[in-house]
């Protein structure tokens, strides 16, 4: 079995950047998974599967119409735990740790436990903090939590470090799905230079420049998916 943390931070030990393609489930044709993978950078390292609003199963359908056409590694990016399938390889466990909703902090991890005991999905815990983006993203929307202003380093930086404290595994700066404008480098450099733990780096990233710049920041693993959505 394979185990995606591991070859995260063993990738990263290398200096190795990783990115991950988001597939939404919502807006996903699984009939086209094939011609999907074939339009994707080559230099995507994963594929993260999720969405704020998926029907029931809809997630699953995705998953294995994906995994029938690669062998990268599918890693789940639930926006609710009724996402979760055991046919991903693994689960990135969020906490909204930048927001104050105790449903986000710890209740859909509780309601996802059922599913998990039994599971042998690899879960990664996951400090997810929300940065504003420009505009109301959905995550602000569905979780009904406030981003955190760019100009907060401070608050940032405090909220990453908390993360790490508390025993996350990742740290996910999240601009929001669709951002009018991603992550600053300064946030980037500044979270990079206190955490020990993997960087990912998501939201509003559209160009190979702004690819290179949250990298050259320290991202790790950057994150994109509107630019592929269609
Ligand atoms: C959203 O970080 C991801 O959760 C990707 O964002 O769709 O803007 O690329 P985009």
């Amino acid at each position: 079995m394979r185990n995606v943390y591991a070859e995260i931070s063993h990738a990263i030990a290398k200096g190795k950047k990783l990115l991950a393609i988001l597939i939404d489930p919502e807006k996903f044709i699984e009939t086209e998974a094939a011609f999907f993978l074939k339009k994707i950078p080559k230099t995507t390292t994963h594929l993260f599967v999720g969405g704020s609003s998926v029907a029931n199963f809809k997630t699953e359908k995705t998953v294995k119409a994906v995994k029938a056409e690669t062998d990268l590694p599918i890693v789940l990016f639930p926006g609710d735990y009724s996402q979760i399938t055991d046919y991903a390889d693994a689960l990135l466990f969020l906490s909204l740790i930048s927001g104050r909703n105790p449903e986000y902090l710890i209740e859909q991890q509780v309601k996802s436990v059922t599913k998990l005991r039994t599971s042998r999905l690899e879960i990664i815990p996951t400090a997810y903090i929300l940065i504003d983006g420009g505009k109301e993203s959905a995550v602000q929307r569905v979780s009904g939590t406030k981003p955190i202003l760019q100009f907060q380093v401070e608050t940032i930086i405090n909220t990453a470090l908390a993360g790490e404290f508390s025993g996350k595994k990742l740290i996910y700066l999240e601009a929001g799905s669709g951002a009018d404008f991603p992550i600053s480098e300064e946030i980037i450099a500044e979270v990079k230079k206190v955490v020990t733990i993997p960087l990912i780096v998501g939201g509003g990233i559209r160009t190979l420049q702004q690819q290179e710049k949250a990298y050259d920041s320290g991202a790790d693993l950057i994150v994109i998916g509107t630019q592929f959505e269609n």
